[in-house]
């Protein structure tokens, strides 16, 4: 059995996803807790630079983005599947939406609620990560009527869909779309003022709430850093080696490259060596004096590879 290591903090929503999928497959899990803000020197080792939360890491594998490491859960631990009745495919296309156009508006919401109250180092590391260099707090406080309403359209999608009966997004069963739009659903109830008042007009998405909150994050213990980092040192990557001749960049393991999350403002290109190529994946070798041999994982989609 893999020995999961959740590297994240409590209040991160895209961490939330991830532990409501580890609870969805009930497993048992490790946790570290990660600093909030950068500097983050003991997740570095591991990640060779990408600095954003969550990450997982199983021995010397380390998984960047919680697309990445929602598919290695998948297919580490396929019981039970995120994708029941058959909704594999597609339903990671809801993703392109609940973590795209629609986090980045919550993430609006909350920080014009928030507006000068939100510390002000917090405040100088997200703008600027979220909304782009020219972050200005003004004009995101004047669109909130309009960030509003657009939430306001997008959550009633999810109300719609349940109102039909369905317990979870697909049916009887929970699967991947729950996790993708309660993650959203909680950091709004939470950490916008209004948030209670705002999701009190959907009844459904309300009750729908209680019983995604109900599945729990599986069994977490907490793991000190260090620990982490020794279990990495110890560990040897188990990525499989793999060519992908069909790749349309026309990269090839074995070539340098970095590694970058697209429309992160400031985030650090990652170097490394490919070691694995495919549709969904780039895997990278890399050398830490900390940790010595580590693959790290990527998605392919928002994420640019570029030969050194
Ligand atoms: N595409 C990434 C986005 C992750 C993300 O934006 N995470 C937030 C926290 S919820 C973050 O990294 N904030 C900055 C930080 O933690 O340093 C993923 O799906 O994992």
């Amino acid at each position: 059995m893999p020995n999961v290591i959740l590297h994240h903090y409590p209040q991160s929503p895209v961490s939330k996803k991830v532990r409501v999928v580890l609870g969805i497959k009930g497993l048992a899990w490790r946790s570290v807790e990660i600093p909030r803000l950068p500097p983050k020197p003991d997740l570095m080792p591991l990640t060779g630079g990408y600095r954003l939360t969550p990450v997982m890491q199983i021995g010397a594998d380390v998984y960047c983005d919680s697309a990445c490491i929602i598919r290695a859960l998948e297919r580490h631990f396929p019981e039970p599947t995120l994708f029941p009745g058959g909704a594999d495919g597609m339903a990671w296309g809801v993703s392109r939406w609940t973590d795209g156009p629609l986090f980045s508006a919550i993430i609006a919401v909350v920080f014009a609620d928030a507006g000068q109250d939100m510390p002000a180092d917090f405040a100088a590391d997200r703008g600027p990560l979220y909304f782009g260099p020219d972050f200005d707090m003004a004009r995101i406080q004047a669109a909130l009527p309009e960030t509003l309403a657009t939430v306001r359209a997008q959550f009633a999608w999810m109300e719609e869909r349940l109102a039909t009966g369905r317990a979870f997004m697909l049916g009887a069963a929970p699967g991947l779309p729950d996790a993708l739009c309660y993650y959203l659903v909680w950091f709004l109830r939470g950490r916008y003022s209004k948030g209670p008042a705002f999701l009190a007009r959907f009844p459904n998405l309300c009750a729908w709430e209680q019983r995604v909150a109900a599945i729990g994050h599986g069994t977490p213990s907490a793991m000190s850093a260090a620990e982490a980092l020794e279990i990495a040192r110890r560990a040897d990557p188990a990525a499989a080696e793999a060519s992908d001749a069909d790749d349309p960049t026309g990269l090839t393991p074995g070539d340098t490259v970095t590694v970058v999350p697209l429309g992160v403002s400031g985030a650090p290109p990652v170097r490394g060596r490919i070691r694995t190529l495919s549709v969904q994946e780039v895997v990278l070798e890399r050398e830490d004096e900390r940790i010595g041999h580590a693959a790290v994982h990527f998605p392919r989609v928002d994420y640019r590879i570029s030969r050194v």
